[in-house]
């Protein structure tokens, strides 16, 4: 089974990946690795962090000669910063007197009902691994899902669909996708420039205010086949297991397969996807089967159905602000205001590359599950075998 955990903290040493279940024989590109690394931390908005930080993933185990070995991939990822936190964050005891404690917890962030569940007067050991930092290792994680992905046609991308009140308003092409992915420069990831510039206008006046913003990415899954989950299970189910995959991402607070939010407000006339037969079988399609459109997000009953699998995520707006809320102070119990750290204002593009890893993971999993195999070359058999038998279905 495909399983991945991480650990580390935000001004701690360092982030770690573990990585498990993969096959044997995956070409392991580190140059895509550094590459996604990089992507997750740029945008339009971020923070000072981003100018220290240039993350890079030391691979310790489980790869050789370039490729896996069905061993657990170990990856460190270096924290910059730590040299600013080692007296302040030391393992040790330390100096009481240099560490930076949090007593007056923010509003919307893990602070309060973290200090409270583990009986800390310090919210700085909750926020230390609450923060958004850890998708780095994420991310890292991902990028080894997304080789496997790669080596069987399948690729996850994403782009921006909102920034505050500034909405992309079509839909996109997936070669679009492929195209922002290749940029060198990183503004709010949106397929749309006009659009882009209208959610750059909306961060503008947010960093103004002093205030924070949130939006909307969407993670699309391109050239899997149909087949990947089941209605069979509650927990077997694709959109459950990708929606549980990005909620799971720090400030995500809403998940959408395909058009399910319109869907809610639509008669189902508008919302299904007719089908219709193709009369040639097209080389880059699974089937003869074909839809006009894709509103389902290419999941139906919890399978995925050929067509490209689309999932949204809600990003609440980040909740350290500059003008911050009223708090309580954990000494003094008396009201103050909450507290300030450096932080970012809107990470809506670098949630994006957070949640294409989430995909990646989960989706990775299911197909390995399906499809079985120690070795890719074995993995590769299945997979083609079972391509040819829906193409004669
Ligand atoms: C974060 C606060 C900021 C962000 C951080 C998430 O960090 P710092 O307190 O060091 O300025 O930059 O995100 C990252 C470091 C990252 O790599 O994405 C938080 O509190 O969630």
């Amino acid at each position: 089974m495909l399983r991945f955990s991480t650990a580390g903290e935000s001004h701690g040493e360092a982030l770690i990946a573990l990585v498990s279940g993969l096959p044997a024989g995956v070409p392991v590109d580190l140059e895509f690795l550094s590459r996604e690394l990089w992507r997750r931390q740029q945008g339009y908005g971020r923070g000072g962090r981003m100018r220290i930080e240039r993350d890079a993933a030391h691979i310790l185990s489980g790869v050789r000669h370039g490729k896996t070995i069905g061993s657990p991939i170990a990856m460190q990822i270096a924290n910059r910063d730590w040299k600013n936190w080692e007296e302040i964050l030391p393992v040790e005891t330390g100096d009481p007197e240099k560490h930076k404690a949090v007593t007056s917890p923010r509003p919307g962030h893990a602070d309060l009902a973290g200090a409270l569940k583990y009986d800390f007067p310090d919210a700085r050991y909750i926020l230390e691994r609450a923060s958004a930092r850890e998708s780095t290792a994420r991310v890292a994680a991902g990028s080894l899902a997304k080789m496997l992905l790669r080596a069987l046609g399948v690729e996850v991308l994403s782009h921006v669909v909102r920034v505050g009140q500034a909405e992309l308003q079509r839909p996109y092409q997936w070669d679009e996708l492929v195209a922002l992915a290749a940029k060198d420069t990183v503004l709010l990831n949106c397929i749309d420039e006009e659009a882009e510039q209208r959610m750059k206008g909306e961060v503008d006046k947010i960093l103004r205010t002093g205030d924070t913003v949130g939006g909307v990415f969407e993670v699309v899954v391109h050239g899997l086949p149909p087949g990947i989950g089941t209605h069979a299970n509650w927990d077997e189910r694709l959109d459950g297991l990708l929606a549980q995959a990005v909620m799971s991402l720090q400030a995500v607070k809403g998940v959408e397969i395909g058009r399910g939010v319109t869907a809610a407000k639509s008669v189902g006339s508008e919302v299904h996807d007719a089908i219709t037969y193709a009369a040639e079988q097209e080389e880059t399609k699974f089937t003869r089967f074909e839809r006009e459109r894709n509103n389902a997000g290419g999941i139906e009953g919890g399978i995925s159905n050929g067509e490209d699998v689309t999932v949204r995520g809600y990003l609440k707006p980040i909740s350290t602000l500059r003008r911050p809320l009223a708090s309580v102070s954990f000494a003094t119990r008396e009201e103050t205001k909450a507290s300030y750290e450096r932080s970012d204002v809107c990470v809506v593009p670098a949630a994006g590359v957070a949640a294409e890893a989430m995909v990646a993971l989960a989706v990775a999993r299911l197909v390995l599950e399906k499809f079985g195999g120690d070795s890719l070359r074995e993995l590769k058999r299945n997979f083609d075998g079972y391509r040819e038998q829906i193409r004669k279905f």
